[in-house]
């Protein structure tokens, strides 16, 4: 396991569990400062599961793990690793069966790439709904899963992920205009077969994950939408998971201008 570079903290959301205790009725304030004193505080149970992670703010990768894992509402420690970081790097080819992110260690499993990760969550976590129930949804939505997590090559250079930036009237090239333009007909196709607002209905799946970050491009690189696109982004930007994601990027202190590239 590669040495993350900040300690590995527990991550709250939908599949956290609480460690909010009750507070006992007090009997006076010295009393109960009296009382906290003896007693130590609980310690907040470890999560078995790590997942490891890069940059908040440009790694689309590392985002899908992460939302896959608060769609499937499995509690999550995080380990962050620095990408540019060279002593870094070494470590994880060294011990790493791939040194790229996102990689979830869980049960005494280590379980990298992105696919493989939400399809080990949802054996994990069947009753979450990665993927669909029906059979023909369920083929249809791993297809476009597969598609994003194989395809795209253009849009991903052309467009990389960068939460915290802003570029209106962004020149989108012709050759990702192309992947743009299969984008919109995917997710076209989805809206007329399952209604919305998620790409297979009502509940998020693991194509929700996948493409999300595409949702964050067309937002910083101001990509023209139809009105049916255009509400689905905002619906997966406000998705909880990806808020809390958003706003860890927005506070990240490195800038990588180096990284304004495919990540
Ligand atoms: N096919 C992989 C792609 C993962 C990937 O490309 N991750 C990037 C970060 S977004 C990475 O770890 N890059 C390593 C590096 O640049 O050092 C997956 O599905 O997880």
């Amino acid at each position: 396991m590669p040495a993350p570079t900040s300690a590995s903290k527990p991550a709250s959301g939908s599949g956290a569990t609480s460690a909010k205790a009750k507070a006992p009725a007090a009997t006076s304030a010295a009393g109960t400062k009296a009382a906290a004193a003896k007693k130590p505080k609980a310690a907040a149970p470890t999560p078995d599961a790590v997942l490891t992670l890069s940059s908040k703010n440009y790694s689309s990768w590392s985002l899908r793990g992460f939302l896959l894992c608060r769609m499937a509402g499995l509690e999550i420690a995080e380990a962050r690793v620095s990408a540019d970081d060279p002593s870094i790097r070494a470590e994880l080819l060294l011990q790493s069966s791939s040194f790229l992110v996102p990689r979830l260690d869980h049960d005494g499993l280590r379980i990298w790439d992105t696919l493989a990760i939400a399809e080990y969550l949802h054996e994990l976590k069947p009753d979450a709904g990665l993927l669909p129930n029906d059979k023909a949804a369920r083929a249809h939505c791993r297809s476009i899963s597969g598609e994003m997590h194989s395809g795209f090559a253009n849009l991903r250079s052309a467009l990389p992920m960068n939460i915290k930036a802003r570029h209106p009237g962004f020149k989108v090239w012709t050759g990702a205009q192309a992947d743009i333009a299969r984008i919109l007909a995917i997710w076209s196709e989805c809206f007329e077969t399952y209604g919305g607002p998620y790409l297979f209905g009502k509940t998020p799946t693991m194509a929700d994950a996948m493409y999300a970050p595409v949702c964050s491009r067309f937002t910083t690189y101001d990509v023209k939408l139809d009105a049916a696109s255009k509400a689905y982004c905002a619906h997966m930007l406000a998705h909880p998971a990806m808020v809390e994601w958003s706003e860890a990027a927005v506070e990240e202190p490195d800038e990588m201008e180096e990284l304004d590239v495919e990540f």
